[in-house]
């Protein structure tokens, strides 16, 4: 029997300017985990990352798979729509489509909603039988969760180039009122056996020879125990790695000193706001505003390039809070400030408190979900006071004099990567500053 012909497709709309994007490739990892579902015995699957690649409209396939963020739903919607007018029948999954399957189900055959390795062989067994379903619930794998290693064979090499994407852990143990991560993992953090993460990177290396490993976990640290039995792991390896993390790792010396002697580089960390008021509002009561300056001293002791994410528009921001966090970035040397306006994504505790507090502004453009426009009612500006000051905070941090009196606060050792990182990341920033705003380095007069 020949095999069937599965097409997957991570979607992108290219039209969007979106800030924040290394120039160089970051590998897919989750189209590439769910092909490693289909059985290579009975499916031919290929895979297209449309943010690196077009997607081939006049593909021969039995099955084609979508995978959506938000800000790419429309443009996936397209696609979708494209492939069913060939007869081609379409599976949508990922984060966008698990909250809004009903509008989803308007342009694709079956949605898989969550987590998809306990759902992929009834989809695919159903799909021989000629009788797909409309909806797949994937309950969450245990805690020991068995994931596939992802197919980056599907992927062509200068995907690679630069880093390999792995996860450890998915999910994370808190729960921010703006972070649709915590319900698509059924509100549960789960770690891979350490055996099976240092198996997938030793292969992974094996085949591409790459440098960097990126753990696109959303807390590395979350739980303290198993991240030190991790990073021990990671030692003989000799690696050098990234990840995202909560400051709390600031604050546990021994798993510091473990990242550090793992070959940490650089964690990505969200402090969101200076305001206290704000974080225990968000449900991020547990992280202190008085402790941020320690916080990102012990890391740079530990040789650790901040990546520090703040966001905008929190219920207790007034307009001084741009030119706060700016001062706060540049004084304590965060290496790699990043600035966002929140956002009400769908699944998110505050999307349902704006909505029930009817401040919601526009209609659902979700090319908008990019985390840089302002799409709710402000508590204490107006909507075009929050989306002034994000620019010119953005703008303030990307000039070059500022990249280099703050990298002269962090540790040396850390400068030249630190600077590769801030001027890889310039020209996506600086394109959409130019873009939609006109503004200058100078705080508006009226704040
Ligand atoms: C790594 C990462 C990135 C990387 C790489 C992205 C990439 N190319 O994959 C970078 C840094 C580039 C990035 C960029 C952005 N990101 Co990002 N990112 C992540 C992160 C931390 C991990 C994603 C990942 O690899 N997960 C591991 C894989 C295995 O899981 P998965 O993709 O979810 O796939 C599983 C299921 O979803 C499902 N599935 C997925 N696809 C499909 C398809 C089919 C057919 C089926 C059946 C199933 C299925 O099966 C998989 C296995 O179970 C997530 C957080 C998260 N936990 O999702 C945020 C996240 C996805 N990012 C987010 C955002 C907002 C962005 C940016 C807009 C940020 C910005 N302002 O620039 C950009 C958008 C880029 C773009 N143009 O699309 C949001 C999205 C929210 C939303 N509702 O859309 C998230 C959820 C973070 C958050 N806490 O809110 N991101
Ligand atoms: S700590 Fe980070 S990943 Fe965890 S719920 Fe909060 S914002 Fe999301």
């Amino acid at each position: 029997m020949p095999k069937k012909k599965a097409y997957l497709v991570h979607a992108t709309d290219k039209s969007l300017i979106i800030s924040e994007q290394p120039p160089f490739p970051f590998p897919v990892l989750g189209i590439i985990t769910v092909a490693a579902l289909f059985p290579e015995e009975e499916w031919e699957v290929r895979v297209v990352d449309e943010d690196k690649e077009s997607v081939d409209l006049n593909v021969k396939a039995d099955l084609v798979g979508i995978s959506t963020l938000t800000l790419n739903a429309p443009h996936a919607y397209e696609l979708a729509n494209h492939f069913r007018s060939r007869w081609i029948p379409v599976v949508m999954g990922g984060l966008h489509v698990t909250y809004e399957p009903e509008e989803a189900l308007k342009y694709c055959d079956a949605v898989v909603l969550g987590e998809t390795e306990g759902a992929m062989p009834r989809l695919l067994a159903d799909f021989t039988k000629g009788a797909m379903k409309r909806t797949y619930f994937s309950p969450n794998p245990l805690p020991n969760f068995g994931i596939p290693y992802a197919r980056r064979d599907l992927l062509r090499r200068y995907h690679h180039r630069y880093l390999i994407a792995v996860q450890a852990t998915r999910g994370c143990p808190h729960q921010c009122e703006f972070c649709s991560v915590p319900l698509f993992f059924g509100n549960q953090y789960r770690y891979r056996p350490v055996e099976d993460v240092v198996v997938e990177i030793k292969e992974a290396l094996g085949s591409y020879h790459k440098l960097y490993v990126f753990f696109v976990d959303d807390n590395i640290g979350g739980n303290p125990k198993y991240a030190k039995e991790l990073f021990q792991a990671l030692i003989p390896l000799k690696i050098r790695w990234a990840s995202f993390a909560s400051l709390k790792m600031a604050e546990d010396p021994e798993l510091l000193d473990l990242a550090e002697k793992s070959g940490c580089v650089e964690l990505f960390i969200g402090f969101e706001s200076l305001e206290q008021a704000n974080l225990n509002m968000a449900g991020k009561f547990w992280l202190k505003t008085e402790k941020f300056a320690d916080n990102v001293r012990d890391l740079h002791q530990a040789g650790i390039i901040v990546q520090g994410a703040f966001i905008f528009g929190h219920d207790g921001d007034t307009k001084d809070i741009f030119r706060r966090t700016v001062e706060f970035v540049q004084k304590t040397g965060i290496e790699v400030p990043i600035f966002g306006i929140l956002t009400p994504y769908p699944g998110t505790i505050l999307r349902r408190r704006l909505v029930l507090e009817k401040r919601i502004l526009s209609g659902d453009d979700w090319r908008h979900y990019d985390g840089s426009h302002v799409l709710f009612r402000p508590a204490l500006m107006t909507p075009e006071e929050l989306q002034e000051g994000y620019f010119w905070a953005k703008k303030y941090c990307c000039a070059p004099r500022s990249i280099i009196s703050r990298l002269f606060r962090a540790p040396l050792k850390n400068f030249p990567l630190a600077l590769a990182l801030n001027f890889s990341m310039w020209r996506s920033k600086m394109r959409q500053i130019h873009a939609r705003w006109k503004g200058s380095l100078r705080a508006p007069a009226k704040w």
